[in-house]
């Protein structure tokens, strides 16, 4: 079983994450999202619409989700591949080459970007109205 894993915020979950959650799952059997926790969030510099519970409640709706579990901080990669035995660390292209250090451990896929959709630009599209 082929067992891949992305890492996000997946704040106002919206169609560029589904794609991408949709295109993670294509590349193996069983797909864990290691879904950015609040505290973690400050760190990253992003204010969330939804807390951590709400988001893990949306993400595992999602039919390519198998496991969500908490990122913490940016140093977690390597203990989680090496934890759930993961072939293939999936993410997508606004981090490319970010990554490429995890090689070592795992293949390394960046993933096009969905164009035009954010869910910074949903906040201020909002914003407008
Ligand atoms: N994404 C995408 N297309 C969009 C928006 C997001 O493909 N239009 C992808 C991002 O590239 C990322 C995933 O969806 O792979 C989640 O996006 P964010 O919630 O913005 O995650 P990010 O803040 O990039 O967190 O340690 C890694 C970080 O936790 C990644």
């Amino acid at each position: 079983m082929k067992r891949v894993i992305t890492y996000g915020t997946f704040d106002m979950l919206h169609y560029g994450h589904i794609n991408l959650l949709k295109r993670a799952k294509e590349n193996g059997d069983y797909l864990i999202v290691a879904l950015s926790t609040n505290e973690f969030n400050e760190i990253k510099g992003k204010k969330c619409f939804f807390d951590y519970k709400k988001r893990k409640i949306l993400l595992e709706a999602i039919r390519y989700v198998d496991l969500v579990i908490p990122e913490e901080n940016w140093n977690q990669k390597k203990d989680d591949i090496i934890k759930y035995q993961i072939d293939k660390f999936v993410i997508g292209s606004d981090w490319e080459g970010k990554f490429d250090y995890l090689n070592e451990y795992c293949d390394v896929v960046y993933l096009e970007r969905t164009p035009e959709i954010s869910t910074t630009m949903i906040k201020n599209k909002l914003g407008e109205i």
